[in-house]
């Protein structure tokens, strides 16, 4: 007698959140043929907060055997390419598109690592997409396709990580915080103060004004790092609730934090808005217009610990230009700073 012949008859894959609502569903036939779906599962799915489920029918022989897997997955994290770089520094595309590829090489060597580490806290955790500048179209509408990732990132319930090329591609998330004065703080970390009004400076939008062109009425902005000279003091208090220097926080670390840590308890989000030129040039060059007595890299972990990890809901990196790079090393700074991010907040150590 011949042995019963099996075969694998419907593989499929499908994410869903605690919604209800099925996120991603991938169904493979045969040869690797993908298809998309968006579609509204049932209510018996929601006792589940966000799981994958497989399911495979086998067949054998003239049985046909039924495998469902499910996985209590957690809160995912979507980090979006978008690596708008216009009206300000253009190196800063070529940035944010090597951070996009480094962090899913991280993801992919976390895949194949079969040793278990810390990373699998994590792992299947973080979802990477992209947004491509490449055609004039692409450019047209570039705020409002920002604000339309970020709208369904943040609808979803996801942790955002949203890499943009210069400053002025973290714009979207400002519009779409709009309004949200009550329960949301930015915590920008940027050696500038992104209100120039100056006589030399352009008054269309740039990467250095674009708080005064953001969608009113503008979040609660709480700038740390500055290395500000020139601004006076009525004019920033009319966009940012609160500024800590680069200076004050270096005089007295412990009231600066203090001060942080007050200011953000009153917030149920935070997003952390990264301008890498809050770093000092000696510790991470490759920016287009570093200033000197900036912060250190070590600073972040402090202000995070500050702010509460719970609270944060989304950090933005831009202006990291590459064509300055010292070796990897800015590269290398921000890596470990995003997996430092993911593990503080999937394994809640701070
Ligand atoms: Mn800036």
């Amino acid at each position: 007698m011949s042995p019963a012949r099996t075969r694998l008859i419907y593989p499929a894959q499908y994410m869903i959140h605690r919604s209800g609502r099925l996120l991603e569903f991938d169904l493979r036939r045969g040869s690797g043929h993908f298809a998309k779906y968006q579609a509204n599962v049932g209510p018996f799915l929601k006792v589940v907060d966000v799981s994958i489920i497989s399911i495979c029918l086998i067949a054998r022989g003239f049985r046909y055997y039924l495998f469902v897997s499910l996985q209590v997955v957690g809160v995912i994290t979507r980090a979006i390419c978008f690596p708008f770089d216009l009206f300000g520094n253009p190196g800063a595309k070529a940035g944010a598109e090597l951070l996009g590829d480094a962090i899913k090489e991280l993801l992919a060597d976390n895949r194949r690592e079969t040793v278990p580490t810390r990373a699998r806290a994590y792992a299947n955790k973080v979802r990477v997409g992209e947004h491509g500048f490449t055609t004039l179209d692409d450019y047209r509408d570039w705020r409002a396709a920002g604000r339309t990732l970020i709208r369904k990132s943040l609808d979803a319930g996801e942790v955002l990580f949203w890499i943009a090329g210069n400053h002025l591609g973290a714009l979207p998330l400002y519009d779409e915080l709009a309004g949200t004065r009550d329960d949301t703080i930015i915590v920008q970390l940027d050696a500038h103060l992104d209100i120039y009004n100056l006589s030399d400076c352009t008054t269309d939008l740039s990467h250095g004004n674009f708080l005064l062109h953001a969608e009113n009425p503008i979040p609660r902005v709480v700038n740390v790092g500055h290395r500000e000279l020139l601004l006076r003091p009525d004019h920033i208090a009319k966009y940012y609730d609160a500024t800590i220097s680069a200076v004050e926080f270096n005089r007295d670390e412990s009231a600066a934090l203090t001060r942080l840590s007050d200011l953000c308890s009153s917030a149920e989000r935070v997003f952390l808005d990264l301008d890498c030129d809050f770093f000092d040039p000696a510790y991470f060059p490759a920016t287009a217009q570093g200033r000197p007595f900036g912060l250190a890299p070590l600073v972040i972990p402090k202000l995070l610990a500050a702010i509460g990890m719970q609270r944060l809901a989304g950090f933005a990196i831009s202006e990291f230009d590459p064509a300055r790079e010292a070796g990897d090393r800015c590269l290398e700074t921000l890596m470990w700073l995003i997996e430092w991010v993911l593990l503080a907040k999937y394994e809640k150590t701070v």
